[in-house]
């Protein structure tokens, strides 16, 4: 499809294709059902409600909030404005949120009453900017100067007029992790998230008013964000909201209770959910789609999942970067222990060392080509030069290609391990670790389990006087729990006498991973 003209504002495109759809769900989460014409008037009320708290268009908002219908009612109701929310991870500490306020400016912060003492304990030791907190299901009273978003919504009357945005313009972040270094503020465009609705949302997926879909990954993750919000409401399908953690039980109830037609999960979900003695039979679910990504999908998962629901796993890879997948299996197509091909719209180049493409077979570094590449990283030149090289996209991911066009994941380019979907800096736990008073030297690898999925393991080397053993090694996994997100802890710790290092003086880890496989 072609560009859609300027002025384009993404959060009033969606009104706009919805607006004869007033009575259908478009939000369901455990408190109630919000239709696209309820949609339709909060999102305008909190445009209107931004714009009286003095918020102006391409200034940035927290949004540190669970899912809820409230999620996408904040998003969009900033769009609406040209204001410009950032979506953050609900899992980080409040070191990581005093950074990102710090970083963004936000003027405002939208966050779930749940994760208020977090937001708190950040502001109090941020240089920040934030006027106004707005507090998402707040179950009691709330400190001085701060409002129920419910309360605050219902005050203001709906705005008419969208902010005349160009679709160029800044809609959105999202947070990228990197191997060394803070996050990185990834700035996405009102029209990223059209082109990955059109390019995958529709013509891969291809979802279906009718559908009901339900997204284990949350909604500040890139990949959540498309799957719940921004591909659904291209369709006008409904979407399932979930706040609590996505445990098996908790999405097979959600899959059972709302008719789920499209899940999305990733490979550590899937595999949990087919050891889980609560499977349900093909005949209570109503699934016809699955999608799958934050790491690749083991052939065996997709195969066992297949023939118990009859229903395909679509394994696709994407980034934050890129705000969606640009590499996928299709409907019908799927080749298990593959990325499938590229998605049209995109274009992918294997390149080895050289800068050159690779030959059919050898294993090269992805980058990627399409329109919906993020505009930059906010305020670090040198990142986004790494990254954004012109109109291509390094993704850190090393891939083959086979005869039939066919891609296979061949492991990062960088340090970095993705566990459950989620980005994790070797660095940054080996730099938690050695804080502890026991531990000398640490080096962290990811190992596969089982079902050849990734997990993190440590190497620690301990100072004299301290014992190697399994109380220490789980005292450890707790002082990384207690210090960084909890899916960054390492699943195992080896006690080793010294660690193996070049002449200068830095960590093998290849040696450890290759000690793995000995
Ligand atoms: O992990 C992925 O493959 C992914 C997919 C869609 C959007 C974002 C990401 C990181």
């Amino acid at each position: 499809p072609a560009a859609p003209a300027d002025p384009f504002n993404f959060a009033d495109h969606l009104l706009r294709l919805n607006a004869a759809r007033g009575a259908r769900p478009a939000f369901i989460d455990d408190r109630e059902t919000l239709t696209y014409a309820g949609l339709d008037e909060r999102v305008r009320r909190a445009a209107a409600g931004l714009r009286s708290l003095g918020v102006h268009r391409e200034e940035r908002v927290l949004l540190l909030m669970h899912d809820s219908t409230d999620w996408p009612v904040a998003f969009l109701g900033a769009l609406h404005a040209g204001v410009v929310p950032v979506a953050v991870n609900t899992l980080l500490t409040a070191q990581d949120y005093a950074y990102m306020l710090e970083h963004s400016r936000a003027q405002a912060a939208f966050v779930s009453a749940a994760l208020l003492p977090v937001l708190q304990a950040a502001m109090e030791s941020a240089r920040h900017e934030v006027r106004h907190v707005l507090v998402s299901r707040p179950t009691g009273p709330l400190p001085a100067g701060m409002r129920a978003f419910d309360e605050w919504i219902s005050s203001h009357q709906p705005a008419g007029e969208c902010a005349a945005t160009s679709g160029d313009e800044p809609a959105f972040w999202l947070y990228s992790s990197g191997s060394t270094g803070r996050p990185k503020g990834t700035v996405h465009t009102h029209l990223n998230p059209y082109w990955t609705a059109e390019l995958y949302g529709k013509a891969v997926l291809g979802l279906k008013e009718s559908d009901v879909v339900f997204s284990a990954a949350k909604l500040f993750f890139a990949y959540g964000l498309g799957n719940a919000l921004t591909f659904p409401l291209s369709v006008g399908a409904s979407v399932v909201l979930m706040a609590e953690r996505p445990t098996p039980d908790a999405c097979f109830e959600r899959w059972l209770r709302h008719r789920t037609t499209v899940f999305y999960g990733a490979p550590t979900l899937y595999a949990a959910m087919l050891a889980s003695p609560h499977l349900p039979t093909r005949d209570q679910v109503s699934l016809r789609l699955c999608s799958s990504a934050g790491e690749a999908l083991p052939r065996e998962i997709g195969e066992r999942f297949t023939a118990r629901f009859g229903c395909e796993i679509i394994d696709g890879i994407g980034s934050t970067e890129m705000l969606h997948i640009y590499l996928s299996n299709r409907p019908g197509e799927v080749r298990y222990g593959t990325t499938g091909r590229p998605v049209e719209g995109y274009d992918i180049e294997l390149r080895g060392e050289d800068g050159r493409p690779v030959a059919e077979g050898e294993i090269g570094d992805l980058y990627v080509r399409g329109p919906s590449a993020a505009l930059m990283y906010w305020n670090n030149r040198e990142k986004s030069r790494e990254t954004f090289q012109g109109a291509w996209t390094k993704s850190g991911d090393k891939y083959s290609r086979d005869a039939e066009g066919y891609y296979t994941y061949a492991g990062r380019s960088d340090d970095m391990l993705k566990v459950s979907g989620q980005y994790v800096s070797p660095f940054e736990v080996e730099a938690t670790l050695v804080q502890h008073a026991a531990v000398l030297e640490a080096a962290v690898i990811g190992v596969s389990d089982a079902q050849g999925l990734t997990k993190t393991k440590a190497y620690v080397v301990l100072k004299a006087g301290h014992a190697a053993d399994p109380a220490l090694a789980a005292e450890l996994q707790a002082f990384v729990k207690q210090r960084l997100a909890p899916h960054k802890y390492p699943r195992a710790i080896e006690f080793i006498e010294e660690l193996p290092k070049t002449a200068t003086g830095k960590i093998q880890r290849f040696r450890l991973r290759e000690r793995e496989r000995a």
